[in-house]
């Protein structure tokens, strides 16, 4: 008795040991995204070449992805085949002139589908039948679809021709104001096939300073030797209008990996998400569509890239966000005609319900194109200009922005030769230091910090912010300075990062 009466509490620590052990065991195990290295910019799914048709397998599924208060989102997304789940779907990526194939398998318990805005001629096949796609219809005659659907455990083919370059977005077409809203999300980037910039097309990009005139790289003291070396590294987003085998000049974009950006816009409901996942654990078909949610629509997170701030500024393939690969911050390097005049390109994508309005701090951006069309017409061989500089981006629902982004240091102060704007500073303590402020205004400098405050710098480099204008949707459930944000990061140039030795990744 006595042995057992000392026991007792050590067995109930064992009991709630293992019980706690046993919590920690994901409910719904799910194949983690294959181990891929960190990195910067835009991150291409490129499928495979079968049969001559660029091929994408992909899978709907759920999974959990993770917010920055550390609640945690039930969510349905597209996958890559043999990866699971990831949020947004992958980034498909293809050339004008491909024949697509998107097959879709559904390991979710209710139908799904792809609907590809922006392409035409859509066709698919399911095994039993195949054709055009177009609204699918109940017994009753109520359209269930937008597009034919994948029943659960079965699978779908979707082909169709990419004609025109542009950013697209793909999405569920099936009860789509749920579906979309649990996730059910990509991109399509469709580059033009065949044009490569030259020396003569660097040249030639114009060069906005900021007053009425327009002058090119040529003008502003560009070198031939200095172009061609910058066509290198170029690529185009989309033909001239007039002479689809050239780039449009504006369309020339810095062809180094973290050149070429996306920002996927969405936002969460996350009652929407609990009740489907209690309905789906409870096994309630009845209850996994839109018309059985029983309160109103609320969002409370809103991401870009599946991320919600601060997780936007971690690079792709962040091993602690393994389910939200894409990170969200573009990097910049002072534009310069002589070394780095090739502007950075971002593409945005709005798959929520409302117009998001996207505010990039610093500069403009220059909006080069929208729903995956460039922003130039043609009357009798005379080109329209319609590209405009934007301070606020809108970005319709379902609808694509590409817009080009360049950093100029407009007071040329050059810290390679000495070169200083004088900036006086208040005392320490009256100066609020945020922890991504370097210690110095001058890029490619760090100074003194007052008593406990931490830099997130690495190298003096700038962090302009660049965010959804509404603010109350810059929010992590209600909290400030999260939700649909993100930084663009400004390194020092090239030739002041190798003088100073300075270490800027
Ligand atoms: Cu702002």
């Amino acid at each position: 008795m006595k042995l057992t009466s000392k026991r007792s509490p050590m067995v109930l620590v064992l009991a709630l040991f293992c019980i706690a052990l046993a919590t920690l065991v994901p409910i719904s195990p799910k194949t983690n995204a294959a181990f891929a290295a960190e990195s910067e910019g835009m991150l291409c799914t490129n499928g495979t070449i079968v049969g001559g048709y660029r091929t994408f397998n992909l899978v709907a599924t759920d999974g959990y992805t993770s917010e920055p208060d550390g609640n945690s989102i039930y969510d349905w997304s597209y996958g890559v085949m043999g990866n699971g789940f990831q949020l947004p779907g992958p980034i498909l990526c293809a050339n004008t002139g491909e024949v697509i194939d998107i097959t879709l398998t559904n390991q979710l318990p209710v139908a799904t589908s792809i609907q590809l805005p922006g392409f035409t001629n859509v066709t698919y096949n399911d095994g039993i039948s195949s054709g055009a796609v177009g609204p699918v219809f109940d017994a009753t005659g109520a359209m269930i679809s937008l597009v034919p659907q994948a029943a659960p455990g079965s699978s779908i083919t979707y082909r169709f021709k990419a004609n025109n370059a542009g950013t697209y977005v793909y999405q569920s077409g099936t009860d789509p104001q749920l579906q979309v809203q649990m996730g059910l999300f990509g991109a399509i980037v469709v580059r033009p096939a065949g044009i490569s910039v030259t020396a003569d097309d660097v040249l030639n990009i114009p060069y906005y300073d900021g007053t009425a005139s327009q002058l090119t790289n040529a003008d502003a003291g560009m070198s031939a030797g200095e172009a061609a070396t910058l066509a290198s590294n170029a690529k185009c987003a989309y033909p001239s209008i007039n002479n689809p085998a050239k780039c449009d000049p504006l369309a020339i974009y810095d062809g180094a990996v973290d050149g070429e950006n996306i920002l996927i816009l969405s936002e969460i409901d996350p009652a929407i998400h609990t009740f489907m996942e209690q309905a789906f654990t409870a096994g309630d078909l009845a209850s996994l569509n839109w018309n059985s949610y029983p309160i109103g629509y609320e969002a409370h997170y809103f991401m870009i890239n599946g991320r919600s701030m601060p997780d936007t500024l971690a690079p792709n393939n962040a091993p602690w966000m393994p389910w939200q690969p894409y990170g969200a911050m573009a990097h910049v390097q002072p534009w310069d005609v002589h070394v780095n005049a090739l502007d950075a390109l971002l593409r945005y994508i709005n798959v929520g319900n409302a117009a998001y309005d996207f505010h990039p701090h610093s500069n403009h951006e220059h909006v080069i194109a929208q729903d995956g069309a460039l922003m130039k017409g043609s009357t009798a061989g005379v080109v329209n200009d319609n590209t405009e500089e934007k301070f606020n981006i809108l970005i319709n629902p379902g609808g694509s922005v590409d817009a080009t982004f360049r950093w100029t240091n407009e007071e040329s102060y050059d810290d390679v030769n000495g070169f200083r704007v004088p900036v006086a500073q208040p005392n320490g303590p009256n100066l609020n230091q945020g922890s991504y402020w370097s210690g110095s205004p001058y890029l490619g400098s760090e100074g003194l910090l007052n008593p406990g405050v931490l830099t997130k710098s690495q190298c003096g480099e700038y962090y302009h912010v660049a965010h959804n204008h509404d603010l109350t949707q810059v929010t992590n459930y209600g909290i400030t300075f999260g939700g649909m944000m993100t930084l663009i990061k400004v390194e020092p140039p090239a030739a002041l990062q190798t003088r100073m030795n300075l270490k800027c990744n």
